[in-house]
């Protein structure tokens, strides 16, 4: 009688890690969801401007787990100002802030104290690494940008491509949101519940389990 017990039970095993790998196919897909990547904190202490033709640029990295992503969007938080003109020249530069990775973008931040989006995901963004969201000043001191002064991450420029100046005591409140390519190894920083993270590692155990008691088995017959 114990003997059928033992030798069902690898077979039972095989079963239920086959439904555990089934189950967490979606939550993995989940886990590619969209990501906002922000050095800012989201609370402005202060503002800031740009001379025309200067630049302001964010230097962002991919988080560990994530190294190829789409880019999705843009974000620029505008505070209220009394000038004109609001258009300004988005530029996506590659981990040398230099090299455009698309066409520079013509977009008008037109919301007053709120996060303006720039959508990206028709340009075909890919990002292999480090990657700079800059926006180029058409007109001088507008619009005003939030600035984050209640730490300082080190991401924050001035100046233009090729030739930037990381003075800024604070941080500009320029963000990115992107989307990773292809299958997280050995899990990902990515905001999604445990279970999806774990899963694959908890079918592979199920499977090393049920191979170690196939071997038992057969040893016992031997
Ligand atoms: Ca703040």
């Amino acid at each position: 009688m114990l003997t059928m017990m033992t030798r069902k039970l690898p077979l039972i095993l095989v079963l239920m890690a086959m439904i555990v790998s089934t189950v967490s196919f979606l939550p993995v897909q989940e886990a590619r969801a969209s990501l906002e990547l922000a050095y800012d904190d989201g609370d402005k202490e202060a503002r800031t401007s740009a001379p025309q033709g200067g630049y302001f640029a964010v230097k962002f990295s991919l988080p560990s787990g994530c190294s190829m992503a789409n880019l999705l969007s843009a974000r620029f938080y505008k505070v209220a100002s009394q000038g004109g003109g609001t258009n300004v020249v988005f530029h996506i530069l590659g981990s040398n802030g230099v090299t455009e990775l698309t066409t520079p973008v013509t977009y008008d931040i037109a919301v007053d104290n709120s996060w303006n989006e720039l959508g990206l995901s028709s340009k075909n963004i890919v990002v292999t690494g480090d990657f700079w969201v800059a926006v180029e000043y058409l007109t001088a001191d507008d619009p005003y940008l939030g600035l984050d002064t209640s730490s300082v991450a080190g991401r924050s420029y001035s100046g233009t491509p090729g030739f930037w100046n990381p003075g800024i005591q604070a941080n500009l409140m320029i963000r990115a949101v992107i989307e990773c390519i292809g299958a997280p190894v050995g899990g990902v920083v990515l905001p999604t519940n445990a279970l999806a993270i774990l899963a694959p590692f908890a079918a592979l155990a199920g499977l090393i389990v049920a191979v170690s008691a196939v071997i038992a088995v057969k040893r016992r017959r031997d």
